[in-house]
């Protein structure tokens, strides 16, 4: 849109003081902005309008989720053994079938983790320090030649990350998929307020922005693969973080499991280690399941526990997902906005010209587990954390670097004792043995006992199989 004509419906809806000491702006400022308004469109001042409704009007007034009722756990479906060969079969039936494709959320910014660039690039594995996006990537082409079929992977990025990550995967050269598997797609942006509702500015003098939330990949994915997944005619979508690299992805039992229950939005849950572990809690409000955020939680409902000893919400989400395709387009309307509060650098304008405070903002983001709330059967499966769940969040403490490189470890270290073959826990200078499993050495147990059986009969020394 025409800046003027940007600046006038702006003005008309309490956003003036954008616009104030315009004169005594510095052109770059200036010029900022200007590009900021051009990229305006109808669509963008109704959201405008409505987050700034939201912001006068209160939290509430966001639709931040459920709230009130009364909540208990939600049923969680816990495969015993038995079933799980069975699943297994029916899942690797769907797989081979060509109607899965993969979806991974990495447009979330690696703050926590004190890197500027893209979480996946990452190098998070524990022998040969493989970035999060290598050890996908060869998930997905161990399940492609395990299944004879291409699955295609989304990766959603943000516009703050985009060509990075584009980049970084050429750079590697796909890691061995082939180019036409990955199609990587930006999330959309919010605009960002302060406490009373105005639009701000960042220090460089355009419109604060923020993405929009993982919520945001139903739009996304909508607008950037709607029809290439129609077309491909694929049904499900394994739904996965980058920041997460243990997750089975894809994973045959999870499928299966979610096409017996008829569901249209399944997530994978893990024993919670402790009441204060800052996971979403897979719940029924009244009765209906939603998955609730730790901090939307009370400490007492969350510390809760029965006779037993055993916390009442006993399990948490790992944010992993099979989604029907295309249910999923249905839900990306009704997702309620979850207000978060940052801290960030804005420009305010003077007499002088403008100076840049820091100041708190406010951001608006949507998570798509708020679809559970929309979709038909949702299920809650249990998985056991020490194969699917070491996510790389922190620099230091809980799901951290080491947490992240010794959850892999641990796991590939769990797979050669299965297999019969023990592991060292340190080897002869005193230093502990390290193991890793490339996927494209082997994705299962049974796959790596078949690899190793007549070469490895122990393991003394960090080992890596690739
Ligand atoms: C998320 C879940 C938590 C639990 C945990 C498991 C939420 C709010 N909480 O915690 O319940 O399941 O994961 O590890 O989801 N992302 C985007 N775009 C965005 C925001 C996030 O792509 O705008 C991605 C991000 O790259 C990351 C994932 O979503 O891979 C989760 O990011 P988060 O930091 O918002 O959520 P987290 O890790 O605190």
């Amino acid at each position: 849109m025409e800046p003027q004509a940007a600046r006038e419906r702006l003005a008309a809806a309490d956003h003036d003081d954008l616009f104030a000491h315009w004169d005594a702006r510095p052109a770059g400022a200036r010029r900022q902005l200007e590009a900021s308004l051009r990229l305006l469109d109808d669509d963008a001042f109704a959201l405008i309008a409505r987050l700034q409704a939201v912001t006068q009007e209160g939290e509430d007034a966001a639709g931040t989720g459920g709230s009130g009722g009364t909540l208990t756990a939600a049923p969680v479906l816990m495969p015993v053994d038995a079933e799980l060969g069975r699943l297994r079969e029916q899942g690797e039936e769907v797989l081979r079938g060509g109607v899965c494709g993969c979806l991974t959320v990495a447009g979330g910014q690696g703050t926590r983790l004190g890197i500027g660039g893209p979480k996946g690039v990452f190098p998070v594995s524990p022998v040969r320090n493989a970035s999060l996006f290598q050890v996908f990537a060869e998930k997905l082409r161990a399940a492609e030649r395990r299944y004879g079929t291409t699955v295609p992977w989304f990766v959603m990025t943000s516009p703050l990350n985009h060509a990075e990550t584009e980049a970084f995967f050429q750079d590697n050269e796909f890691f061995g998929l082939r180019e036409g598997a990955v199609t990587f797609f930006p999330q959309g942006m919010h605009p960002v307020f302060d406490q009373q509702g105005r639009l701000m500015m960042a220090a460089d003098g355009g419109l604060t922005q923020a993405p929009d939330g993982h919520g945001g990949v139903l739009r996304a994915l909508r607008i950037a693969a709607a029809d290439q997944l129609a077309s491909a005619g694929v049904r499900y979508l394994f739904y996965g973080q980058v920041d997460n690299p243990l997750l089975t992805f894809p994973d045959p039992v999870f499928v299966a499991a979610h096409q017996a229950a008829g569901s249209q939005l399944s997530t994978k849950v893990v024993a919670r280690k402790s009441a204060e572990e800052k996971m979403g809690v897979p719940c029924l409000r009244d009765g209906a399941p939603e998955i609730v955020e730790y901090s939307d939680i009370d400490s007492e409902m969350a510390a809760a526990r029965d006779g037993q000893g055993n916390l009442l919400l006993a399990f948490g989400s790992i944010a992993a997902h099979v989604m029907d395709v295309p249910a999923l387009f249905d839900w990306e309307s009704r997702l309620p906005l979850h207000v978060a509060r940052k801290e960030a650098e804005v420009l305010v304008p003077t007499a002088a010209g403008a100076t840049v405070e820091r100041s708190t903002v406010i951001k608006y983001e949507h998570f798509v587990f708020d679809a559970i709330q929309r979709a038909r059967s949702p299920l809650f499966v249990a998985c056991e954390r020490a194969e699917e769940f070491a996510p790389l969040k922190n620099e230091t403490g809980d799901d951290s670097i080491a947490t992240c490189r010794q959850g892999q470890s641990d796991k590939y270290r769990g797979w050669c004792e299965q297999a019969g073959i023990p592991v060292a826990r340190v080897d002869a200078d005193g230093q502990p043995v390290l193991v890793e499993v490339s996927p494209l050495f082997a994705d299962s147990v049974a796959e790596l006992k078949t690899r190793l059986q007549n070469t490895v009969t122990r393991i003394d020394e960090t080992s890596l199989f690739a």
